[in-house]
């Protein structure tokens, strides 16, 4: 059983966004820092980054960070020879979450996102997730409020949707995709004190990190998108059906996990 509610300390209301634990190198301030985890992303990369600079207004860093793609992803972040593209490049492992775990550890931003390298949609979302993020200390991106949709194949819009609603319904907090905690995430460098997101698998352990955070008061808010199938590139989530199965299963014991495991 998980304590009751009451019983979480208050989480802090002020606006302020700093940490007081702002890292060992802090960035200068207003700094946002987002991260993309990559696996062969050769062709999408660019587009990506440029997207992101384009409309980002504050000082932004975008770490990259990727597995050693066949591709030479990690070559072509480099060869942008940009410096606000900062790029970790790992060798001799994989995995979107442990990728993600490092771009934080990297981050220098007050305030600290991550998303999938081909959610172009996502970019010109950032200047409103931003300015939610004025009163919320996550806000992240929903395919099941009005104005939001998918449009990907069928099997994969039927699979997330009856995820997300179990996710819904066994974790509560009005929130409708937990599973956008992955990608398509803005959150206060101030929220890692309170949880941190663990490095195993894909995504699935993300919705755990969301949930322990509404759990003990991190405000959070969802603002609406329209998820589309990726255009170049293949999907390291789907290869088979097999494979996207195995993984929704993941996902729906991620969610029963979330919600019987203690937390501290
Ligand atoms: N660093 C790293 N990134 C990965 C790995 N697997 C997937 N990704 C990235 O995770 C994101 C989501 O992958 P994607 O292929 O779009 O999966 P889908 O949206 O679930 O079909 C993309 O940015 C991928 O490049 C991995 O093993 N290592
Ligand atoms: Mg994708």
């Amino acid at each position: 059983m998980n304590p009751p509610l009451s019983d979480s300390p208050p989480y802090p209301a002020s606006d302020a966004g700093r940490s007081e634990n702002p890292g060992a190198r802090p960035g200068p301030a207003g700094l946002v820092s987002l991260i993309i985890a990559t696996y062969t992303e050769g062709e999408t990369i660019t587009g990506m980054i440029q997207d992101i600079l384009s409309h980002v207004r504050a000082p932004v860093e975008v770490i990259i960070v990727d597995d050693d793609s066949p591709d030479l992803t990690w070559k072509v972040v480099q060869d942008l020879r940009d410096p606000r593209v900062r790029l970790v490049r790992r060798t001799g492992t994989r995995g979107l979450a442990s990728a993600i775990c490092r771009g934080i550890l990297e981050a220098r931003g007050e305030v600290i996102g991550w998303m999938d390298a081909d959610m172009f949609m996502i970019p010109p979302l950032l200047p409103s997730m931003l300015a939610s993020l004025e009163s919320a200390d996550i806000v992240i991106a929903s395919r099941y409020l009005p104005g939001g949709g998918d449009q990907r194949p069928k099997a994969r819009v039927v699979t997330s949707l009856l995820l997300n609603r179990f996710a819904s319904g066994v974790l509560g907090f009005g929130i409708t995709d937990y599973a956008s905690s992955a990608g398509g995430i803005l959150i206060r460098r101030r929220v890692l004190d309170t949880a941190l997101p663990q490095p195993l698998g894909y995504g699935e352990h993300f919705i755990e990190f969301l949930y322990r955070c509404v759990r003990k008061g991190v405000r959070v808010k969802e603002v609406p998108y329209v998820l589309s199938e990726r255009t170049v590139g293949a999907s390291k989530s789907s290869p088979n059906p097999l494979h996207f199965f195995q993984l929704g299963l993941r996902y729906g014991l991620a969610v029963l996990r979330a919600r019987f495991r203690w937390i501290d």
